[in-house]
């Protein structure tokens, strides 16, 4: 299996999964300073030029960061790194995962962008008035599912909590977890994991 990677990015996400899953793969690492993401060879990877992308080991090529931690985590069933389909922990890991992708990231990722680096970037207004109020609602309903619970689905950590979590750390970063105890201790919770410190270092 291989990760098309660059550090800082959302590679680190299916990253933090094969490292829970304690396979062999193998890091393609792209430089994006160089622009090598927009290259035609790995345009032909991935369509958008974007990380991650991955290649399994026959030869199914994968985009979308939720998609290829989902994908390598059903190929080793025996881990735990997925409920089984059918009963209903399968239907809340789906619905924690598509909150993740399509409810929260996409506000907090124009909030997070517009308050760090593309701070100062006319040519890039990113409108955080707009966001902001859309990335609470949805903080405020991971603090309440988070409240006494340890993992979003379950008693153990799922493919929910790696693609949920990654954002919440984002969220971490910028300040917007102050108010929400049960979402600092969970983001707290999730960064001391081995599998997590090794898929984001260098
Ligand atoms: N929804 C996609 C987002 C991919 C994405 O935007 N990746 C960023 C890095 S975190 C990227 O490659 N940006 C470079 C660009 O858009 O040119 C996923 O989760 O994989």
């Amino acid at each position: 299996m291989k990760l098309y990677y660059a550090t800082r990015t959302r590679a680190t996400r299916p990253r933090w999964a094969l490292e829970e899953l304690g396979v062999p793969y193998e890091l393609v690492r792209i430089d994006m300073a160089a622009r090598q993401h927009k290259s035609a060879e790995y345009m032909a990877i991935h369509p958008l030029g974007k990380l991650p992308s991955f290649a399994d080991d026959d030869g199914t090529v994968l985009i979308e960061s939720a998609a290829i931690a989902m994908h390598v985590a059903d190929r080793f069933p025996e881990r735990g790194l997925a409920p089984a389909p059918g009963p209903a922990d399968r239907g809340r890991y789906y619905q924690w995962l598509a909150f993740g992708a399509a409810t929260l990231d996409p506000p907090l990722f124009k909030v997070f962008y517009g308050k760090t680096f593309r701070a100062n970037d006319p040519n890039s207004p990113l409108d955080i008035e707009t966001n902001l109020p859309l990335v609470n609602v949805a903080l405020d309903v991971l603090e309440g599912a988070l409240t006494g619970r340890e993992f979003l689905v379950g008693d153990h950590l799922t493919v929910a909590d790696i693609i949920v979590g990654a954002s919440l750390v984002a969220a971490s970063r910028i300040d917007l977890l102050a108010e929400r105890p049960a979402l600092r201790a969970y983001v707290e919770r999730l960064m001391a994991r081995p599998a997590y410190v090794r898929a984001n270092a260098d």
